[in-house]
């Protein structure tokens, strides 16, 4: 039977993710079997996830949404075939149905599932999004979001509007490395090893070094306007798509409530500045997220009731030029 996040459990009753399975690379070289090519690529993301959305972050940030087009998904997991129980990512039969979500306009999919039995006849891991598209060999070039940003950022410099910006210039990759190592641990994942986990004990670990790692970007950034220095990389989007749904979903629902971001000045005004960056916004559906995290695992939430707030405002004014100017 096909698997999804909620099974990857150790037997300590730990949440432990798997990793990612196609790991083809676009590249800028025509002669590649994956030449970056205006029109060839499609993502397939879903607003709520935060692995998709740092993609969404980058195709809007290096002015990409021209060059390669993408589709959400619905927010609340469906049957994502007749003949089993599986639950997954489902498109809408059309676009009216859940605003922000579209029909798969490639392959008629009724599910990413489907996307990924088209792409292999004996694929056997999890339906993830996002995935990268290849319309032109109708195949998954890659599902690793970490490598897809890394993509985005270098190899389509002679398509994308603002190739000037790179988020992983090489003087700053060993930071932005080390940055995403305990980031990523710490946070992304750690706040899904806090709410996963089905014993108290890794509960416990979890949510400790979540806060750990949460201290120390408040102190970071208490000195600096990004996590790097005074300019935006690659670690502030990883870091920016975890912070803006901690306070509407991961307080509650994964139980990281001994802090709220708004009750840690610097990155509470750091997350308004980077959704207030140009595009930015415009990747932040906090509808779907919350409808896809309170109504997507009952195990978790069985009435799948959806809290109401806090329902932050993160247009207003934060104070972060205090650095750069
Ligand atoms: N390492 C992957 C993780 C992607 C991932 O876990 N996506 C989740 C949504 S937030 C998913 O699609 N889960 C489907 C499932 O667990 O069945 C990446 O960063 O691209």
């Amino acid at each position: 039977m096909a698997r999804s996040a909620l099974d990857e459990m150790s037997a300590t009753g730990a949440f432990v993710r798997t990793a990612s399975t196609f790991r083809n690379s676009i590249s800028r070289d025509p002669n590649s079997p994956f030449p970056a090519e205006a029109g060839r690529y499609h993502l397939y993301v879903s607003y709520a996830c935060p692995w998709a959305s740092r993609c969404l972050a980058y195709l809007k940030i290096k002015g990409l949404d021209k060059a390669i087009s993408f589709t959400s998904v619905k927010p609340i997991w469906g049957r994502t075939k007749d003949t089993d129980e599986h639950m997954g990512w489902v498109f809408p039969d059309s676009d009216m149905e859940e605003p922000g979500a579209a029909p798969d306009p490639l392959n008629g999919a009724k599910s990413i599932r489907e996307l990924y039995e088209l792409a292999s006849t004996n694929y056997s891991g999890k339906y993830t999004v996002p995935v990268l598209w290849d319309k032109k060999l109708k195949t998954i070039v890659n599902n690793e979001s970490a490598e897809i940003i890394r993509m985005l950022n270098t190899e389509f410099n002679d398509i994308a509007e603002n190739a000037a910006v790179d988020l992983s210039p090489p003087h700053l990759q060993p930071q932005i490395n080390e940055a995403n190592d305990w980031i990523y641990d710490g946070i992304n994942n750690g706040v899904y090893k806090c709410g996963f986990a089905k014993k108290q004990e890794p509960y416990n670990e979890a949510v400790m070094k979540l806060y750990e790692a949460l201290d120390k970007c408040e102190e970071i950034l208490s000195k600096q306007r990004y996590l790097c220095g005074e300019t935006l990389t690659e670690a502030d989007i990883r870091l920016f798509v975890t912070l803006i749904r901690f306070d509407e979903v991961y307080a509650v629902y994964f139980k990281c409530n001994k802090k709220l971001l708004r009750e840690y000045p610097n990155m509470f005004n750091y997350t308004k500045d980077i959704f207030q960056i140009p595009g930015v916004s415009s990747t932040v559906n906090m509808d779907h997220i919350k409808k896809h995290y309170y109504r997507s695992h009952p195990s978790i939430n069985p009435f799948g009731i959806i809290p109401h707030g806090p329902n932050i405002d993160y247009t207003t004014p934060h104070d972060r030029d205090r650095f750069s100017k």
